[in-house]
């Protein structure tokens, strides 16, 4: 490997976040306990695994799942990965009470709601936003166990915006606090409705640096903070924020995912994988296929793009029998009301439109909710001819990126969503559509399906440039950049 490009740390690197990287599984039936441990498979925590490793860091993340943590010191602290136990993991044991009002609670029937503009759908439930703070608080304290003078912190996401500022006041002022935001920043206009809306503010103005895939969230972070905090300086072209003595930079830097990774196993991928989800479904090697992959969530724009189906079939009689769109739908937060109607409303769609197309050995719509593995989610995105990406908002969506980088034949064609934050790097080569207009949306899916060969091979391979060039490397190597400027600052100020 090129070891210029592998991302690195300016100090020793504490990473926070919601999930863990690695589970562990301890056996107590087994007298000696032993244990097993899932590796990190997501592109994130994929992507930061090596560099805590490489750095000797620590990462800090809610226990979920972890049966029991008597095998580590009372800390809740284990080395991994288990090979080489190159950094800390420390796990945080939340009550259900907590994790109901933190996690169920404030971040995903408030925070999650309010930043993609779905402001009918928040719910303030009582209890929730104090739970959000404690929980921040542990995040902040166990930061603060760990922290030195040359610390590196780095927040990742919506679940943390009050953390920020504790942590600032709690370790030494030479290291610094980074924080990158997954989702969307609402308009002030949306912002308005949000509860706590000045600490919100304040806690994320704790950090050195705060980051958002595109321009328009850093714009709408800047016009939030200039409404409501009127004795903060924004300076709008330098990207920075003065408050209550301190600077926040904030920048855009689009996440990318592991291209080489989604290309090789796309190419190496074993069609025979495939052949459980389709040999019950009708689909044959002759089928045109379509694909959605998402999870099943209200900003995902599945009901739109079901409309947009049985409108393509109701114009377009001679796709019938020949094209099966298949949408993978992996349940998420269910616990939450919002997600079950949304779920059951998605399911009796899919029915609805089967009912009303399918034939003795056809079905228009193969649903889904079954668990893929990588190279089956890349076998699959390989065989695709038409991936669809319609959500009504979404921060980046790595699912456009993934379906590219595995479409090593460079022959696939991809509809996406002007509403998401892949679109400003994809929007000119892709299919463009906007999710509401159920006409439109029909004829684009027609339109990739009539596109020929050498067209849907340039656009392809112009999108495909775009993936590889800016990859999760890249991004990982742009934020620590960002984080190293911020991290000399700190170090500089120290010293004089
Ligand atoms: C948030 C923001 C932003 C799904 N099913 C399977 C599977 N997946 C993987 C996909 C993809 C990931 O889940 C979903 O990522 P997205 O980016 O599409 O969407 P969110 O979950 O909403 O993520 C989003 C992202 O954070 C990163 O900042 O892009 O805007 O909302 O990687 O591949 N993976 C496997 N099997 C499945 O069945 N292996």
């Amino acid at each position: 490997t090129d070891r210029s490009r592998e991302p690195n740390c300016p100090g020793s690197l504490i990473v926070v976040s919601n999930r863990q990287p690695y589970r562990h599984e301890y056996d107590e039936s087994d007298d000696e306990r032993s244990v097993s441990v899932d590796e990190p498979t997501g592109g994130l925590t994929a992507g930061l695994d090596p560099v805590c490793q490489r750095t000797n860091g620590t990462w800090i993340a809610w226990g979920d799942g972890d049966a029991d943590f008597d095998v580590a010191d009372d800390r809740h602290c284990v080395s991994v990965p288990p090979s080489s136990g190159a950094y800390t993991l420390r796990r945080l044991d939340l009550s259900e009470d907590a994790v109901d009002s933190y996690y169920r609670g404030f971040s995903n029937r408030v925070l999650w709601p309010l930043c993609h503009g779905f402001t009918d759908l928040l719910e303030e439930r009582p209890n929730d936003f104090e739970w959000y703070r404690s929980v921040n608080d542990q995040f902040a304290t166990a930061v603060a166990d760990h922290a030195d003078d040359d610390s590196v912190v780095w927040i990742q996401d919506y679940h943390f915006a009050l953390a920020p500022r504790t942590i600032r006041d709690s370790i030494p002022s030479s290291a610094a606090v980074a924080q990158f935001w997954h989702i969307p920043w609402p308009t002030p206009e949306t912002f308005r409705d949000c509860p706590a809306a000045v600490g919100i503010l304040e806690g994320l103005l704790g950090n050195d640096l705060l980051g958002f895939h595109v321009d328009r969230y850093a714009k709408n972070f800047l016009e939030c903070v200039e409404r409501a905090l009127p004795s903060a300086t924004v300076d709008r072209d330098r990207h920075t924020v003065r408050y209550d003595g301190e600077a926040t930079t904030v920048v855009a830097t689009p996440m990318g995912v592991d291209a080489k990774r989604y290309d090789r196993n796309a190419r190496s991928a074993d069609p025979s994988r495939l052949s459980s989800v389709f040999s019950t479904n009708g689909v044959s090697s002759e089928t045109v296929l379509g694909l959605g992959v998402d999870r099943l969530d209200y900003t995902k724009g599945i009901p739109e793009r079901l409309a947009a189906l049985e409108r393509f079939f109701e114009r377009n009689p001679r796709w019938r029998g020949s094209f099966t769109f298949v949408q993978k739908a992996t349940p998420s937060r269910t616990e939450i009301p919002a997600y079950q109607r949304y779920g059951e409303f998605v399911r009796d769609e899919v029915e609805r439109i089967n009912r009303r197309f399918a034939t003795e050995d056809w079905r228009p719509i193969v649903y889904t909710d079954s668990y893929l593995e990588t190279e089956t989610l890349a076998a699959l995105y390989r065989r695709a001819e038409v991936m669809i990406v319609s959500p009504l908002v979404d921060g980046m969506n790595l699912v456009a990126q993934e379906y590219v980088a595995s479409s090593s034949d460079a022959d696939g064609t991809l509809l996406l969503s002007d509403r998401t934050g892949a679109h400003e790097r994809l929007g000119s080569h892709a299919f463009t559509i906007d999710p509401t207009d159920v006409d439109g949306f029909a004829r684009r899916i027609d339109d990739a399906l009539s596109t020929p060969r050498h067209e849907r091979r340039r656009r392809m391979s112009a999108l495909r440039n775009r993936v590889f060039d800016r990859d999760i490397g890249w991004w990982m190597a742009t934020q620590f950049d960002w984080i190293r400027r911020v991290h000399d600052d700190r170090q500089h100020e120290g010293h004089s």
